[in-house]
């Protein structure tokens, strides 16, 4: 037990949210109060000259339509054509835009535009020249029932931080964002069901809940950009999924716009309710191409008083696992997030990342683990988690550990966690996945990808393990075909022979559209695809997303 440094300090979850709430920016990053937008902004990032540069072309092809080509890009069908039946902007559509939205809500500046054209990955990059901002669902619905009738093409779009490639236009599609409809609506105290508009930013929904004593059932790294209707449309996973679930159960009633422009009020607050199919399902993680999300409800859980972290050491992957198991028995009701990072991981941050430090320098180890417990009894709270620490500590599961002391070690465990992401932009090119695997296997498929692609990358391991949710991230200095060529199809036909998923919580995009006969039937494809003509049968909603387009023109 001597390398056991801790002082069993109890963290007050509302200090580490009033601290958060007085770090005087609007845009927070994790929980480090690093400013999201700022950071998406200047982040220096090699595959920003490479997405401008030459590997992105929109080429002329057949005529009238366009092909765009991502050549080296993870996943990116290697073609997409425009589909010719869109119609093109015109100077009658712009008039009637404005009509409905006034000129505030038709968004036709450059410098706006290439922020909305471009993802955080900045992998890919569209050609849209409108981007229109609705404030009432009454708005969203004549702007889809116009684009409708006039066969255009639009693209749903949140906080754009989605990774797959999902929220940005692949050409000149019409961006839709509803962040201008950011109204809390309702809020029970006693049930703690929250109604809000679907362009609130996650991280004020969290601010707001912190006053009345609740928080979200979600957390992840991008709160301080990304909005509920995104999350919902993403079904988004993040931190506390383990905890609470996914938002197919926290989210309890939406409204959505479908593409001719119906309102679909299915914004229950209630329970229980078995009256028929449970529709509101099709629109949590169907990435806006069924509809656009304009209001949530949603079950949030109370604040509890005692929370903890801890960041471990284990020596091996098998250690991991035992150790969640362990986690998940003596630990119980509290246990709320448990974690995973590679040591491949944990150097991307440290070299990338200013102000990090290893929470464990006495010796390298090769896996990290964080364990977050909340709780209602700091008393109870604590004498479980210190009799875990100790039997772990003694039976060799964990070789190291530290107990967060103060808001300070708190912030900067997480950092270390929810900064991979930024850490790995800035260290150059990232192939990256996020994939769903039985446990045991999980560490495997890493291992193998390391023997395939030997010094030519860095294989880069991190996620949920706690929900199965591997992210592997395969970080090099600049995106070639040949190594594109080893990574894939091998990552998703070996996550296809495990029945694993090839997205865990990020969706399919336009990444990953054409792969999803890795993860699911033909037949459920088919069945997708029909509830896709039934809903939005001129495919303007989000097209080239989700589903292959292949599938869609067939059926
Ligand atoms: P966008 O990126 O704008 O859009 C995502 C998709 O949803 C698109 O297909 C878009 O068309 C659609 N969409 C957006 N708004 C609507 C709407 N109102 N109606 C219909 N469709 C809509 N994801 C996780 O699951 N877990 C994580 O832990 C996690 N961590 C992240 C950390 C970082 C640093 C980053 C950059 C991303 C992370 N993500 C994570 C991915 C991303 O943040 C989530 O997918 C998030 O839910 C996207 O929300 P958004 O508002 O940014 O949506
Ligand atoms: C996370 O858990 C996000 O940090 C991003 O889902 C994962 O970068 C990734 O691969
Ligand atoms: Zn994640």
């Amino acid at each position: 037990m001597e390398k056991w440094r801790l002082t069993y300090r109890l963290l007050k979850h509302s200090s580490n949210f009033d601290r958060r709430l007085t770090s005087g920016h609007r845009y927070l990053f994790g929980r480090t109060f690093i400013p999201f937008k700022e950071n998406f902004r200047t982040l220096e990032c090699p595959s920003r000259s490479y997405v401008n540069g030459a590997s992105v072309s929109f080429a002329r092809v057949n005529g009238n339509s366009y092909a765009v080509q991502h050549r080296y890009l993870a996943s990116v069908a290697s073609t997409t054509q425009r589909n010719p039946d869109f119609s093109k902007i015109t100077s009658d559509d712009i008039s009637y835009f404005k009509k409905i939205l006034g000129e505030r809500g038709v968004v036709q500046d450059e410098e706006k535009l290439a922020d909305a054209n471009t993802d955080w990955m900045r992998k890919h990059k569209g050609s849209s020249k409108l981007m229109l901002q609705p404030r009432i669902t009454e708005e969203v619905s004549q702007i889809l029932k116009y684009c409708n009738s006039r066969c255009l093409a639009v693209v749903p779009q949140g906080g754009n931080t989605g990774l797959v490639g999902g929220s940005v236009p692949v050409f000149d599609e019409v961006i839709i964002n509803v962040g201008s409809m950011n109204n809390i609506l309702s809020f029970d105290k006693v049930s703690g069901i929250l109604v809000c508009e679907a362009g609130c930013i996650l991280e004020n929904l969290i601010s707001f809940l912190d006053n009345q004593g609740f928080i979200m059932p979600l957390d992840l790294g991008a709160k301080g950009s990304c909005q509920i209707g995104g999350n919902v449309s993403t079904n988004a996973g993040g931190l506390r999924l383990i905890r609470y679930g996914s938002l197919h159960g926290s989210v309890l009633g939406l409204e959505a716009v479908l593409a001719n422009g119906t309102v679909l009020d299915m914004l229950g607050t209630l329970r229980k309710d078995n009256t028929g199919y449970d529709l509101k399902h099709l629109f949590i993680g169907s990435e806006g191409s069924l509809g656009i999300v304009t209001k949530v409800s949603i079950l949030t859980p109370p604040m509890l008083s005692s929370v903890n972290l801890a960041f471990l050491a284990c020596e091996d992957y098998a250690s991991c696992q035992k150790l969640l198991l362990e986690a998940k028995r003596k630990l119980g009701e509290i246990l709320s997030a448990f974690e995973f990072l590679d040591v491949n991981a944990l150097n991307v941050v440290l070299k990338h990342l200013d102000g990090l430090r290893d929470p464990l320098p006495s010796s390298v180890h090769n896996f990290y683990v964080l364990i977050e417990t909340t709780g209602s009894m700091e008393s109870h709270d604590k004498e479980k988690l210190e009799a875990f620490l100790l039997q772990s500590m003694n039976s060799g599961i964990i070789t190291d550990g530290v107990l967060a002391q103060d808001i300070n070690q708190t912030s900067s465990f997480w950092r270390i966690r929810e900064g991979i992401p930024e850490a790995l932009m800035k260290a150059g090119a990232v192939y990256k996945y996020d994939l769903s695997v039985p446990p045991e296997k999980m560490y495997e498929l890493v291992e193998e990808m390391r023997a395939r692609l030997g010094s030519a990358a860095n294989v880069v391991a991190y996620g949920h393990l706690g929900d199965g949710n591997l992210h592997l991230n395969i970080s090099a200095p600049q995106y070639t075909d040949g190594l594109l060529s080893k990574i894939e199809p091998f990552v998703y036909e070996w996550t296809s022979k495990h029945r694993g998923s090839i997205s865990a919580e990020h969706g399919l995009g336009l990444m990953k559209a054409d792969k999803i006969h890795y993860s699911k039937s033909p037949e459920t494809v088919l069945l997708m695809a029909a509830i896709k003509k039934l809903l939005d049968p001129n495919r303007i909603l989000n097209p080239y997303k989700v589903l292959p387009p292949s599938i869609l023109s067939q059926s």
